[in-house]
């Protein structure tokens, strides 16, 4: 064996034990309570919780955005995430204007290939109907890409697509088992309210705040309704990304208690921020869309995930630096929307959601781990530890005690969303396809380590503990 993980309590998709893992060329060559052969490297990891690597479904690296773009580049972001537990991230090839997905796809992985410390996989974003994007489906799922992100907002940034998209989109992934991702928002009502709250008057008396009063729960609520209907009409598999209110936990529920295909993701700012942040003086660092809700919201989100209704965590990874964020000079509509979150996910969620109770360790590594990999098409050679598996895994202390400090992370953002958040549980150890890319939080990798991923079909998520 080149490398043996030892001694370690386990998470594998049947429960958890006391396993050695053996890794010969980056892949798991054998998994068994006790190991004897001979290797070049024993980790010892007694005392350690080990899991999959992490699969980030939702990050944006080097984002243009609002006039700037997102402060984590490939390079640097790929290194925090590797950093916070995560080896695998999804980021978005943006269809151009007149441009085919394939151009999008090629165009990305130029920004990426050679620049990545983990693997990468890429959604596509189609945002042009009229140039035979619907007959290109099929073809952009047999290269690899299974995954088509519709934006149902974003209509001036040239990002959204309409409902006979949305609907073309679901009716061709049907056909060749891939899924359509949503950003549920309801566009036009939602630019009716930003218009009635961007007035002198109005940012003068509420502030930052303007940015969550003009995004209430219905704007998210009605879109996800819309989008269901299209998946219950067209049979299309539907995935939620960022899911953030109560109202649309309730909606995915009863669409699947009809039997439609629907599924959900949350990120951390949902479940640990709520609205009262846009009160502060630093207020208009926070915003993300959609906003951060309320603590009804927020205690349903947890709920969701614990009993199942949502399937994956991911993070909307896209950072901003204060100097960036201050684009706002008492404008609203000026900030870059988004949120550091890739370095963070798996301290924060284990702190929150395993010391506290709210769900067990083997659920923690199917919202993190198996469940990402089965909907994003690679499972199992991502999100598991089983023979034959890359070899991705966390060596994760569950007794080291920290307080959150941005300073201590390798992302560029200057700032973060939980600065003195005191967690629980953090990565010893990443190893990505065999190589360790990190130690105690530091990046010890090769930032052209990475690979991109071609994925396969789709495959539904388990739902049991
Ligand atoms: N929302 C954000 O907050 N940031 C990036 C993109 C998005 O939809
Ligand atoms: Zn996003």
């Amino acid at each position: 064996m080149e490398l043996i993980v030892k001694n370690g309590k386990v998470i594998t998709e049947s429960g958890i034990a006391r396993l050695d893992i053996g890794i010969v060329n980056g892949i798991i060559a054998d998994i068994r309570p006790e190991l004897d052969e001979r290797a070049d490297e024993v980790i010892d990891a007694k005392g350690m919780l080990v899991m999959p690597g992490v699969i980030d479904s939702h990050v944006h690296m080097q984002l243009p955005a609002g006039g700037t773009v997102s402060s984590d580049d490939f390079t640097n972001g790929t290194k925090a995430a590797a950093c916070g537990g995560v080896t695998t991230i999804v980021d978005f090839a943006i269809q151009e204007k007149d441009r085919t997905l394939a151009e999008a796809i090629a165009s990305r992985q130029k920004e990426a290939d050679g620049h990545v410390a983990i693997d990468y996989a890429l959604h596509a974003v189609p945002t042009d109907w009229n140039t035979g994007t619907a007959d290109e489906i099929k073809n952009v799922i047999g290269n690899g890409v299974p995954t088509f992100k519709i934006y149902m907002v974003y209509a001036k940034q040239g990002l959204m697509s309409d409902d006979a998209g949305l609907f073309t989109a679901l009716e061709q992934t049907s056909k060749h088992d891939g899924m359509v991702t949503v950003h549920a928002e309801s566009q036009t009502v939602l630019d009716l309210l930003i218009d009635r709250y961007h007035k002198k008057d109005m940012m003068a008396k509420y502030g930052v705040y303007c940015h969550a009063l003009s995004r209430p729960n219905y704007i998210e609520a009605e879109a996800i309704s819309r989008a269901v209907t299209w998946a219950e009409a067209t049979g299309g598999r539907l995935y939620i990304v960022h899911l953030s209110t109560a109202e649309g936990v309730d909606i995915i529920k009863q669409a699947r208690e009809r039997g439609i295909s629907v599924h959900a993701e949350t990120c951390p700012q949902y479940l640990l921020l709520d609205d009262s942040v846009f009160g502060g003086p630093e207020g208009y660092l926070y915003a993300c869309a959609p906003p951060v809700r309320k603590k009804n919201d927020i205690e349903k989100l947890w709920l969701g995930l614990a009993e199942g209704d949502i399937d994956v965590l991911a993070t909307d990874h896209c950072p901003f630096t204060i100097e960036q964020k201050s684009a706002w000079s008492g404008d609203f509509t000026k900030i870059p929307c988004g949120l550091p979150g890739v370095e963070t996910l798996l301290p924060l969620i284990y702190t929150f959601g395993v010391t506290k109770g709210r769900f067990s360790e083997q659920r923690l590594a199917r919202l993190l781990c198996s469940n990402p990999a089965r909907l994003m098409g690679i499972y199992p050679k991502k999100g598991v530890l089983m023979t034959g598996s890359d070899a991705d895994i966390v060596i994760f202390d569950p007794n080291k005690k920290a307080k959150l400090s941005h300073s201590d992370l390798q992302t560029n953002c200057d700032w973060s969303p939980y600065e003195n958040f005191e967690l629980t549980g953090f990565p010893r150890m990443t190893i990505s396809r065999g190589k360790i890319v990190s130690e105690n939080g530091k990046f010890v990798g090769s930032t052209s380590h990475g690979k991109f991923i071609r994925r396969g079909r789709v495959d539904s998520p388990l739902h049991v503990n």
